[in-house]
């Protein structure tokens, strides 16, 4: 192990399990450098975690406008997304990481992706990116985890995990989402009525929550005038199937002015599926190696 703080100078462990641990001691070694043990903490007790000041709050503004501009094309083009019905004035913003480089930018912010990688592990890809935009009055989502295809029991390791940028503080009244702390160890769907045990994520403008996926969750109802801007970049393995197809519309030179890890998080090295009838994408490959890990 290479960091001091938690084990010392010795490693005691067998050359096999050092190399085996290699993806372990990395994701460790960032959550120390980027002081980040508490949310780790709390992610484990509740499922769920804040982490504040992430970027200048100008970065959030520009964030929030930049998604209500894009809702705003998407309604002139006849294909917003409405989420709460025809009438009502809630609605989700899609593909958001092809529509501009402030998102690229959001996705490698390096404090909530240490946490997504310590709950999925390195392998993890980037499944949608989306801003949720909740207009007064309309009733609060439904009660869900974010592991909607997954057979009960669903495994206790996340196949999917979130984190919700808050670009407008977040409140019982201006629409927090709900959240049930705890409930990401019952490995299945909510009860009806869950709704009522469910606490709002209070937070600040210009901080991030990260929740593992399998947390009982929901969209607030804004009682108070305006809109509450967030926007969520949801998180797969890499063996599960994305939301979104970013890789196939996000182009060579975007990918070539990002770190390398954006890359993957895109499906770019996806090993699967074999395209142009080979076995499979060597750039994958690594993730085939030994863990001794469920992150994988
Ligand atoms: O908008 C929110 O607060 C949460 C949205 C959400 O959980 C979802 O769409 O899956
Ligand atoms: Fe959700």
């Amino acid at each position: 192990m290479t960091s001091e703080k938690t084990v010392g100078d010795t490693d005691h462990r067998h050359p096999t399990m050092i190399d085996a641990h290699k993806r372990l001691d990395r994701m460790r070694d960032e959550i120390v450098r980027l002081d980040l043990t508490q949310n780790v903490l709390e992610l484990e007790l509740y499922g769920y975690t804040i982490v504040e000041d992430v970027k200048p709050l100008a970065f959030f503004d520009e964030l929030r406008e930049t998604i209500l501009r894009l809702g705003e094309e998407d309604r002139v083009a006849g294909k917003r997304i409405p989420l709460s019905g025809p009438n009502g004035k809630s609605y989700l913003v899609t593909w958001l990481l092809a529509r501009g480089r402030i998102f690229e930018e959001a996705v490698m912010a390096e404090k909530p992706l240490a946490l997504i990688t310590y709950l999925m592990g390195e392998s993890c890809q980037i499944s949608s990116n989306h801003g949720h935009v909740r207009g007064e009055g309309d009733p609060p989502q439904g009660m869900h985890t974010d592991a909607p295809m997954v057979p009960e029991p669903i495994p206790v390791a996340p196949v999917a995990s979130n984190m919700m940028w808050v670009t407008d503080d977040f409140s019982l009244e201006s629409g927090a989402t709900l959240v049930i702390p705890g409930s990401h160890k019952k490995q299945h769907n909510p009860f009806p009525g869950a709704l009522k045990q469910a606490v709002p994520m209070v937070a600040k403008k210009g901080s991030v929550a990260v929740f593992h996926g399998n947390l009982w969750h929901s969209a607030g109802a804004r009682t108070i005038p305006g809109e509450r801007v967030g926007m969520t970049v949801y998180f797969n393995r890499m063996y599960v199937r994305p939301q979104e197809d970013l890789n196939s519309v996000i182009s060579d030179d975007v990918v070539a002015r990002n770190p390398p890890r954006f890359a993957h998080l895109i499906g770019r090295n996806s090993p699967y599926p074999a395209k142009d009838f080979g076995f499979f994408n060597p750039k994958g490959a690594t993730y085939f190696g030994r863990t001794t890990d469920q992150r994988g």
